[in-house]
């Protein structure tokens, strides 16, 4: 048993809200270290149920892979009449860009069958959400409820995937209220990753309910097969509640496990079995241990990142196909996570909006957050590219390998600095001379005989090793730079209710204060204020969450007023004087 398992273990909070007893010292490792307690809490996501009465059921626990099971069958009838059904797929923040990822490549299969394109997503906050941080709406059950129903109408039939890591976000809550007030019509499945009792109680804005009775109603309707709760623990998150890491993977295996036992059942009359569903997650533990094969290469490219970061030079991911969607997400996911500037990481894909098939179309006018093409890279970037910057290309023996080794020649003659995933079959692999155009080629070469009649497993596979490379490397690179402290991101952005109740939790544990005067604390950073005014005080979460989200170092700076008893201004001035939070935070402590 894990220690996060005890029951005495950080009790108050749901294990998306843990930490992580792995990682603790995380902050403090060098980039080996770093790749090795990822990999460790990444296989947390495969590890067996040894008694099934354990307290928590887990990825391969029966009951869960039962669950999985009878959810493709769900898929399987919706397939067979495609003109009355849909399948939405929906979340905020990575949760909203997993089911976005997860649509379009399973519309993409159905085209290719000449089939109706059955599958939609919905991201709380529009397509913008996809490359930027856009937390504020997640807060929104009506919105949640109101999209969902406009994406439906008409349908007669809809099985709907509400994905909300933390089972916390309201704007999905929302959604699967409409669901279980429209049972004729939706099929409801809530996928996250704590047991139904740890759910969130916490009000909602003009809401009747809250998830935990919500969760508790969908747990009491799958014993008649109307509602479904997919929720095995995989363990706490490497970074304290940063869910874009396991919570982002594990939905991403788990749904396309059960999406495609659901397409193979219905178009290769493949039985869906629970082997066959235990089979395609085994598969994924398999693409674990071949990407972390590589780890030296990996904490190689770990370190460069980091020397980047620090010398105030950026990351740039250049990726093909949809390993170009997995380096513009992770990139875009820095930003509220560690407080990273827009430019310090990005990511850019070959054709731009053209080749993502986002519903809203291309986005590029709405500035330079949208700029995602490698157009767009040689005109902007390249220009000013030293070898500071890190550049990281991205993609597979399937790519237009002129198109990478002209591109790659161009970044080379202002960057030596660069580098690439790769990713091939044996029996048809990249060629050398490709490979020696990069300082650095971590490259897999995968068993082809995994991926025989199944070309989108392959895919899969692909981008799930990639989202776990990037994400060691962005992590990796933060924590070099001295973002982290111990395993939590203490920088974050407060913009939504979940993160204001984590900044609350942070300052709580670090200083050892009552929650009211952290909450004090934090109100006081939020507005800027040596006194809360009435009007703050009065003020709801929606109000200082807007507001924080337009401030730096907003948590950072209640935790030296809390534990120096000091005024804003020179708890600002101590941040001035040291850049490195980590730092701020240690001398902080140590003073005190
Ligand atoms: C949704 C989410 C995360 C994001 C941040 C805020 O979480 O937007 O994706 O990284 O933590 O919340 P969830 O609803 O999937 O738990």
């Amino acid at each position: 048993m894990q220690h996060w398992e005890q029951s005495g273990y950080e009790p108050s909070l749901p294990i998306t809200e843990k930490s992580n007893p792995i990682t603790t010292d995380i902050d403090r490792a060098d980039p080996n270290g770093i790749v090795q307690m990822l990999e460790k809490c990444d296989a947390e996501m495969f590890q067996k149920t040894v008694h099934e009465d354990s307290m928590y059921q887990k990825l391969n626990s029966c009951s869960v892979i039962q669950t999985m099971v009878d959810i493709s069958k769900k898929v399987e009838m919706i397939l067979k009449d495609p003109e009355n059904s849909l399948i939405v797929l929906s979340g905020c923040g990575t949760s909203g860009r997993v089911a976005f990822l997860l649509a379009t490549s399973f519309n993409r299969w159905l085209a290719a069958l000449h089939e109706n394109q059955i599958y939609s997503y919905i991201i709380a906050g529009g397509d913008k959400a996809l490359l930027t941080s856009q937390e504020a709406p997640e807060d929104n059950p009506s919105l949640g409820a109101l999209m969902l129903d406009k994406v439906c109408s008409g349908k007669k039939h809809v099985l709907f995937f509400g994905i909300s890591c933390g089972l916390s976000a309201p704007f999905v809550a929302g959604q699967l209220h409409l669901c279980l007030n429209n049972l004729e019509v939706f099929t409801p499945v809530l996928v996250g990753f704590n047991p139904v009792n740890m759910a969130r109680t916490e009000l909602m804005r003009d809401f009747p309910s809250n998830f935990r009775k919500i969760a508790e109603k969908m747990s009491e309707m799958q014993k008649h097969q109307r509602a479904f709760v997919l929720n095995p623990a995989v363990g706490p998150e490497a970074i304290t509640g940063s869910s874009r890491m396991k919570g982002g993977s594990a939905t991403k295996l788990m749904l396309e496990t059960v999406l495609l036992a659901g397409h193979e059942a219905m178009y290769n009359k493949t039985a869906v079995t629970p082997d066959g569903e235990l089979a395609l997650i085994e598969m994924n533990e398999k693409v674990h241990k071949v990407t972390y094969s590589k780890n030296k290469k990996l904490a190689a490219l770990v370190q460069k990142a980091g020397v980047s970061l620090r010398g105030k030079g950026h990351v740039y991911y250049l990726g093909w196909q949809t390993l170009g969607i997995i380096g513009i997400i992770d990139a875009s996911e820095c930003i509220p996570t560690f407080g990273a500037a827009f430019e310090d990481i990005r990511g850019f894909i070959c054709r731009g909006f053209s080749e993502i098939n986002n519903k809203e179309g291309d986005l590029s006018s709405e500035g330079l957050h949208f700029s995602i093409s490698h157009k767009d890279f040689v005109k902007r970037i390249l220009p000013s590219l030293s070898d500071n910057d890190m550049v990281i290309f991205l993609f597979s023996v399937h790519d237009d390998l002129n198109e990478v080794s002209e591109l790659a020649k161009c970044v080379g003659h202002n960057t030596s600095n660069i580098h690439a995933l790769i990713h091939d079959l044996d029996g048809h692999c990249v060629p050398d001379s490709i490979k020696g155009l990069f300082m650095t080629a971590l490259n897999i070469t995968w068993p082809s005989s995994l991926y025989e009649q199944r070309s989108i497993l392959m895919n899969q596979h692909w981008e799930l090793s990639t989202k776990w490379c990037l994400n060691a490397i962005s992590t990796g690179a933060h924590i070099l730079k001295g973002k982290v402290y111990k395993n939590y991101m203490i920088d974050l952005r407060v913009t939504n209710s979940k993160l204001y109740r984590r900044a609350i939790g942070m300052l709580q544990r670090f200083t050892n204060s009552t929650q009211t005067q952290s909450e004090t604390a934090l109100l006081k950073s939020i507005y800027f204020v040596e006194e809360l005014t009435e009007e703050i005080s009065s003020a709801d979460v929606t109000q200082h969450t807007l507001t924080a989200n337009q401030k730096d170092q907003v948590v950072p700076t209640a935790l030296v007023m809390l534990q120096t008893g000091c005024s804003l201004a020179e708890a600002k001035s101590h941040l001035d004087a040291h850049p490195v939070i980590r730092d701020a935070v240690a001398a902080c402590l140590r003073l005190s």
